[in-house]
């Protein structure tokens, strides 16, 4: 696999733009709570690294990653961020339930990044099992919330120029 032994997380923090002034929403789903905390810590973390001050991070929890899309939604209304972002964790399980949630969260992603006039970033571990998520929530391959992260400020800060 492409990913095999690779930190997915490694980023060069001279292409990261200044977020200091910058505003964030963050929508995080409770289910598999183990790791979509891990990925709020690393998202949190991250945008504390590149300056964003603590008050201008809010976090509205949902209940599973479905519920992203209308979180998220809410959001941008209620405190215009200069971008939000989606943490969720989607494992396929013995149920066609991962191909309707993963399609659902992923579709209305995508149309509230049409519709809206900032960015919603895609931080969503999608695995066939607990054990890729937990390599990629803070394992081997990093931690996908600092991804989102540092998504999240280079989209908002392209929005801003
Ligand atoms: C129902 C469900 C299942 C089976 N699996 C997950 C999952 O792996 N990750 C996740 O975030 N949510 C899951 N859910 C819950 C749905 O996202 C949603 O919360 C419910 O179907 C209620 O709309």
């Amino acid at each position: 696999m492409a990913t095999t032994l690779k930190n997915l997380s490694d980023h060069d923090p001279a292409s990261v733009p200044d977020a200091s002034d910058l505003k964030f929403g963050i929508v995080v789903s409770e289910w598999n709570r183990e790791i979509t905390s891990a990925l709020l810590e690393g998202a949190v973390g991250t945008l504390k690294k590149y300056n964003v001050k603590p008050y201008n991070i809010t976090i509205q929890a949902v209940p599973g990653s479905f519920e992203l899309t209308f979180g998220a939604r809410i959001v941008a209304e209620n405190i215009s961020p200069d971008a939000v972002i989606c943490i969720g964790c989607v494992i396929r399980g013995e149920t066609p339930h991962f191909e309707y949630i993963c399609q659902g969260v992923s579709h209305g992603l995508t149309e509230l990044n049409l519709d809206y006039d900032i960015p919603f970033i895609f931080g969503i571990l999608t695995t066939d099992n607990l054990q890729q998520a937990k390599e990629r929530a803070g394992g081997r391959h990093g931690n996908k919330g600092d991804e989102a992260a540092i998504s999240a400020i280079k989209m908002a800060s392209l929005r801003r120029s």
